[in-house]
């Protein structure tokens, strides 16, 4: 195997990968190698929380260790090897929570500066969605304008990150059963910020110190990030910009163009992306890049912001995470903008050794060495201009050291639950009934969310490949979000056709009568909170029990790295889903953290964590989980029954 293959399993990665080494550029993949992970810190063992350390306290090498001995393992405040595993969890929690709340709360003020009309060229997209949330929160309508509602919606929806008291509104949308369990274990959250914050205070210096109430804290801010700041995310998202349908798209790096000006937008919100996707088109725009020397003007995307604008436009995402910088060693990129998360510094140095220009447009992630052109959504337009007209202006820079991988997959994205639900039941009887009915009679085993992102210590986009197909072909669903649905979509999983080709015959017959894929792309990881909606749609509709820790519903991050994904994979978990994560796991150092994330949890929220790097291993404990379900439901005998024939086909297409 070239070198190169044993980082990616994509051919346009491993294309890029050989040529930034003949290029003798550094990319992630040569620094992951140059950098191993201190195996002290990654297990969770290593306190810096004050000045007296780092304290380390690893876990004894090959032999019991005596009590006395476990005794010195502390650190110098005499914290235990619990306390700081636990430590080190929840802060992780608090910063994806803090990130994707940070997110919410710029989407949420650009949606008031849209209702109170001091953005132009942004409108309301979704009425329905905007009546949908003034019902869910009590917000007249009457006779009211959507602007007079929505600056309503707006502020409720401020208020969320500062409320002191009570509890998150979207917490209602939970089926009750889970709401009950939430306030019986003191984890139903309040203020979005509160949370965090408390989470840093808790985890300072001499203050929380009982591994298991920092944990609780932990899932506690967890909930405040699915059912609060990711959920206000997606729908004001949804209300602003349209709630995604299905839409036709292509995705990888091969849909970067020869002959006209490449810009790629990374990052995660969509704002500024709404607005290039508009300026792009501008006659004026195209006929200036034209007198540069460009045929036209080449739009992509790139981590989750590609995911925002695939889902509502079509855009094509240029690629997922660990190809950020690949793009830019193909030599013809003229820009990179980029906003917040998940976006490599390595970035800049990368550019200098072609000619693309790194710009960057928040004022919270700046790189040095980038260009910075401030992004403000009451002068969208304008500043969208300004930043293509920047990239049109480099063109002429583009060197001759050009090589576009010609791989480029297609796919259909744009399923959120309302378009789920549509799908399923029609526009008359819209409704999850078909889905649950036919994981009832076995066509459809369970549901997996596979989601997260890509992680420079495994083979790039393989454990997610390996663990979809795995599920699909044991007929099960798989839901996706983030960099994951992008490894899955290049690798043809989410056109129709690959129902046939790779899902197990009942999995297949259902995608075949309703005409979707067998991986459905539900958006950015913000969207994760569609994911939560579908599960409670499932449990409302019936026949499968009373809370989402009834459903056969898993969930998996096989290649996670990010704070997000571990605050996704606790709300996850929190919400009654069993959810196993790859790569490496962050509480190994100690093993009562560990026992107690992976097997207690269960009998708190019933729902658990559990770590297995080997995605056929992983799919293995997931599929057994939702066995496992399927029998407490009394489901688990309809399974062996099924035999196809035309008859039951015909009866499937009736759907
Ligand atoms: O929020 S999946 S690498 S891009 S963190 Fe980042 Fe992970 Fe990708 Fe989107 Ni999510």
């Amino acid at each position: 195997m070239a070198e190169a293959e044993t980082k990616s399993v994509d051919n346009a990665s491993i294309e890029m990968i050989e040529k930034a080494a003949s290029d003798r550029v550094n990319t992630a993949f040569d620094r992951a190698e140059a950098m191993k992970p201190c195996p002290i810190g990654s297990v969770g063992s290593c306190c810096s929380n004050c000045g007296m350390g780092p304290c380390r306290v690893p876990l004894p090498k090959g032999k019991e260790e005596t009590p006395e001995e476990k005794m010195k393992r502390k650190g110098v405040c005499g914290a235990t090897a619990e306390t700081i595993a636990a430590r080190n969890f929840v802060r992780m929690i608090a910063g994806g929570a803090a990130a994707h709340g940070d997110h919410a709360r710029k989407v949420t003020e650009a949606f008031l500066a849209v209702a109170r009309g001091e953005a132009p060229g942004y409108d309301i997209k979704d009425e329905q969605k905007l009546l949908q949330l003034a019902l869910d929160w009590d917000i007249e309508i009457g006779e009211r304008s959507n602007q007079e509602i929505a600056i309503d919606i707006g502020e409720k929806a401020l208020a969320e990150f500062g409320r002191q008291e009570g509890e998150l509104l979207f917490l209602r949308r939970a089926p009750l059963k889970r709401q009950e369990l939430w306030r019986r274990q003191g984890v139903a959250p309040r203020g979005i910020d509160r949370e965090v914050v408390e989470i840093m205070h808790r985890t300072h210096m001499g203050v929380d110190q009982d591994y298991k109430n920092l944990l609780r804290q932990g899932v506690r801010t967890a909930i405040s990030d699915g059912w609060g700041g990711s959920m206000i995310a997606t729908e004001l998202q949804d209300v602003l910009f349209g709630t995604p349908a299905p839409v036709f798209g292509q995705i990888n790096l091969g849909v970067l163009k020869e002959d006209e000006v490449n810009l790629i937008i990374h990052g995660h919100e969509p704002q500024l992306a709404e607005m290039l996707a508009v300026v792009t088109q501008d006659p004026e725009m195209i006929e200036y890049a034209k007198s540069k020397g460009a045929k036209g003007i080449n739009l992509a995307g790139m981590c989750c912001t590609a995911n925002e604008i695939l889902m509502r436009h079509g855009v094509p995402i240029a690629g997922n995470f660990l190809q950020q910088e690949l793009a830019v060693v193909t030599g013809a990129l003229e820009a990179i903008v980029v906003d917040v998360q998940c976006i490599m510094q390595g970035l800049a140095d990368v550019a200098q050794c072609y000619h693309t220009k790194v710009i960057t447009t928040d004022p919270r992630a700046q790189i040095q060495g980038a260009t910075h052109i401030e992004f403000d959504e009451r002068n969208a337009i304008e500043v969208a201009k300004n930043i293509l007209r920047t990239a049109i202006d480099n063109f002429p820079n583009r060197g001759k050291n050009v090589r576009i991988p010609k791989y480029k997959t297609d796919l259909i994205a744009g399923f959120s639950h309302e378009t789920i639900n549509y799908l399923l039941g029609g526009i008359f009887r819209a409704s999850y009934r078909p889905l649950n009915d036919n994981i009832i009679n076995g066509r459809i085993r369970g549901v997996a969310g596979v989601v997260g992102c890509n992680n420079a210590r495994v083979r790039h986009d393989d454990v997610h490949l390996t663990m979809v197909k795995e599920l699909i072909k044991n007929d099960i669903l798989v839901l996706q979000t983030g960099c994951s649905a992008m490894a899955c979509a290049k690798a043809g999983l989410m056109t129709p056709e690959a129902a046939s080709k790779y899902a197990g015959e009942g999995l297949a017959s259902v995608c075949e009568a309703v005409g979707i894929p067998p991986v459905l792309h539900l958006g950015s990881c913000v969207d994760n909170a569609r994911i939560l909606i579908a599960a409670t749609a499932m449990v409302k509709d019936g026949g499968l029990g009373d809370d989402i820790s009834d459903l056969p519903v898993v969930g998996a991050g096989p290649e996670w790295m990010s704070e997000k994904a571990i605050s996704i994979g606790q709300y996850f978990v929190g919400s009654g889903v069993f959810t196993v994560f790859g790569v490496n796991w962050p509480t190994l150092g100690s093993e009562e953290v560990t026992k107690f994330l992976f097997e207690d949890f269960e009998a708190m929220y019933s729902g658990m964590w559990a770590f297995e790097p080997d995605p056929l291993e992983a799919a293995k404990l997931m599929i057994e989980q939702i066995d496992k379900k399927r029998k407490a439901l009394g489901i688990d005998k309809a399974r062996e029954r099924i035999l196809y024939d035309m008859a039951m086909r015909r009866e499937l297409e009736a759907v």
